[in-house]
């Protein structure tokens, strides 16, 4: 038997996809199985030695696997699974409803706490990398203010939400930055920015056949937490359209603090990702995780945690040694 840290990725769209890629380019981590709401006769998976199983039987695996990776949707998979999965194995998600951390937080705590797992909530690089990097800068530079932007690229998040519309068949969502409002942060001027100020939405849909699109369109732009806040336009295409212009998946944005030090001294810090293949990078920082589940979980820190309680050393497969060596 190796002595890999045994994986099991659940759901097997974007990031579990992206997963599975990201597990076979390490040397430490190894995929047991992808565990699927779909008939897994009818799933190719990208990797030889690893089942397909119904998600129904995913119980069975207690003793095969060390960590689950769970790669659903925020707006309706997680709020279910991450429960779930937490009583049974350690997990790690990236749940990325920002107002609604605090009572998801609360409930996988509570079953985590209860049945002795670890699960790491809400990773990936917004929530994920960039909270770590706003919670430094904050730290650091008390006297300033964080700002952060994302794109333009393909939100998942809202891509996923937007998908979850009654009459809607496929559709992406791009999150665009506004220029002038990141020329006035990058002067330093620290200004009051609101949600809209920052952000525009637009969507590309494929509406099913005989869909009412002024429905779709209403139910989208009046979404709280996705679309509400901000100004969000919504194109109909169809379903070439969709494949042809639209299959890719970039993303990236930055996070930026600007401060004083001292009696004047302006001090930039500023965190930025440019990004190919958002899910792709978001499952790598999943599996990088996976590592610190498993770990923490054999050091009975037990419940749900997030990147704030992870100490960078547990996410990494280099020694404590070769990180003071090779890195510090
Ligand atoms: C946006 C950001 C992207 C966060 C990244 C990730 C995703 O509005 O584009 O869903 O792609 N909130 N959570």
């Amino acid at each position: 038997m190796s002595n890999k840290i045994k994986l099991g990725v659940v759901g097997y769209g974007n990031l579990g996809k992206g997963a599975v890629k990201a597990i076979k380019a390490t040397e430490d981590l190894e995929l047991v199985a992808v565990f699927t709401r779909r008939d897994p006769e009818a799933l190719e998976l990208d990797d030889p030695d690893a089942k397909a199983v119904h998600i129904d039987n995913a119980g069975n695996y207690q003793n095969d696997i060390d960590v689950m990776l769970l790669c659903g949707g925020s707006a309706t998979d997680l709020p279910e699974q991450t429960p779930y999965f937490a009583s049974m194995f350690n997990t790690v998600d990236s749940y990325d409803t920002h107002a609604k951390i605090p009572e998801f937080y609360q409930m996988v705590n509570e079953v985590a706490t209860k049945h002795h797992t670890t699960a790491i909530i809400s990773t990936g690089w917004d929530p994920g990398l960039f909270s770590l990097n706003r919670v430094m800068a904050d730290a650091i530079l008390p006297n300033g203010e964080n700002y952060s932007f994302w794109g333009k690229g393909l939100s998942q998040g809202h891509s996923d939400a937007v998908r979850r519309v009654n009459g809607v068949k496929n559709g992406v969502q791009y999150t665009i930055p506004s220029e002038e409002a990141i020329e006035q942060v990058r002067s330093g001027a620290n200004p009051e920015l609101t949600k809209s100020g920052k952000h525009r939405r637009v969507c590309y849909v494929v509406a099913e056949k005989d869909a009412d699109k002024a429905a779709i369109e209403n139910e989208i732009k009046t979404m709280p937490n996705y679309f509400a806040d901000y100004d969000t336009e919504v194109n109909f295409i169809s379903e070439e359209e969709l494949e042809r212009d639209h299959s890719k998946a970039p993303h990236g944005g930055f996070v930026i603090r600007s401060g004083n030090t001292g009696e004047a001294n302006k001090q930039i810090y500023e965190f930025s990702l440019t990004l190919d293949s958002n899910p792709e990078f978001t499952s790598s920082v999943l599996v990088a995780y996976a590592r610190a589940a498993h770990r923490m979980s054999q050091e009975n820190q037990f419940g749900a945690k997030t990147v704030y309680d992870v100490a960078p050393a547990y996410i990494s497969p280099r020694s404590a040694e070769a990180l003071r060596r090779d890195y510090l």
